[in-house]
């Protein structure tokens, strides 16, 4: 029997800034077995030190013990790379550190990738996506682009630091229901803008849904350049994607009524959160 573990609940992470022993006296993961809480926190903390020669151990051992590959992903992995980012925030890391974190996560999402998209039982059409030009994180957007997959999507990757020309050339060979752009950095986000603007200009807006997400994006931003949905995360971005190829594949991109449709989707979820937490 798969064993999934709540990771929707948001929880404080401040004890990964001592040690594991603290963490181990956290609440995170208590539905989950005593030796899986352990295991999850040894992952939070193999994450955070960068010790990626151990990474995919850690990882099989909690396959073996049928714990899910989302739940590693949204949970122990994403907390140990959320505190590598505070520390390269606060001066605590500096870029070999975040380089070596970011080498346990690949090792990781590499042994994870074909479980994930093996959930794959339909095709549901084509989705473009890639990280825009300048920037060159990408394990968000892997991750996204993996349980798009799983979705029933057809995922063109086409990696980091795409620029709007290349996104152009891949919507003409492939097209496409949906185009994504990925920015972390405040100094490239706005070439998510770019590609958009050069995709109005070669005609090719109204036959995409156009997708934004990455840290520094939000709703604004989304609203701001005219996006149509914006991903707060891989499993919004995913429900918004299902939705439109869904129950809105008629509409247009660029149409008021979808950009509407989208963020009714995340007052939904918000009120299902809100529900849950009473
Ligand atoms: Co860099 N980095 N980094 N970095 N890095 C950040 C982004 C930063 C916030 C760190 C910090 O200061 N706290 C900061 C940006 C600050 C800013 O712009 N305001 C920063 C910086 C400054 C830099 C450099 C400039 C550092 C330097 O050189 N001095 C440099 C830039 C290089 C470049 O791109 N040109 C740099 C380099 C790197 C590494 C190469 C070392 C490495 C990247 C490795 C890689 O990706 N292959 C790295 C890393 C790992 C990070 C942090 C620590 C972690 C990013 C990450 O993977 N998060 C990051 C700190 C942070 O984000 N808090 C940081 C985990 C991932 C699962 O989350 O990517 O947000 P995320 O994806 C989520 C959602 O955002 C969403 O779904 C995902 C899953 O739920 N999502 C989408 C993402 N894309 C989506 C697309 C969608 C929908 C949803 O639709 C299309």
């Amino acid at each position: 029997m798969p064993l999934t573990i709540e990771t929707e609940k948001e929880f404080d992470i401040e004890d990964l800034q001592y040690d594991y022993e603290d963490s181990l006296k956290s609440d995170r993961w208590l539905d989950a077995p005593k030796e899986i809480k352990e295991l999850f926190h040894e992952l939070e903390w193999n994450i955070i030190d960068g010790e990626h020669q151990d990474t995919v151990e850690f990882i099989k051992e909690a396959l073996e013990a049928e714990v899910t590959a989302r739940t590693l992903i949204a949970g122990p992995m994403a907390t140990g790379i959320a505190e590598v980012g505070r520390r390269f925030k606060m001066d605590e890391y500096f870029l070999p550190e975040v380089m070596m974190s970011a080498k346990c996560m690949h090792e990781a999402l590499a042994l994870l990738k074909p479980l994930i998209i093996a959930e794959k039982t339909e095709d549901v059409g084509t989705v473009v996506i890639g990280t825009v030009q300048g920037d060159l994180h990408d394990i968000g957007k892997k991750i996204v682009a993996m349980m798009l997959e799983a979705a029933g999507f057809t995922v063109v990757d086409l990696g980091v630091s795409v620029s709007p020309e290349d996104f152009i050339a891949a919507i003409r060979e492939h097209n496409p229901k949906i185009v994504g752009f990925s920015a972390l950095l405040t100094t490239t986000m706005n070439m998510q803008w770019e590609t958009l603007k050069l995709i109005t200009a070669e005609g090719l807006r109204e036959e995409l849904k156009i997708f934004v997400g990455g840290a520094p994006i939000s709703q604004n931003w989304c609203d701001k350049i005219g996006a149509d949905a914006y991903g707060a995360d891989a499993l919004v971005a995913v429900e918004k994607a299902k939705a439109c190829v869904g129950k809105f594949d008629n509409m247009k991109g660029g149409e008021e009524a979808l950009h509407a449709a989208m963020l009714e989707i995340d007052r939904q979820r918000e009120e299902a959160k809100a529900a849950a937490a009473e």
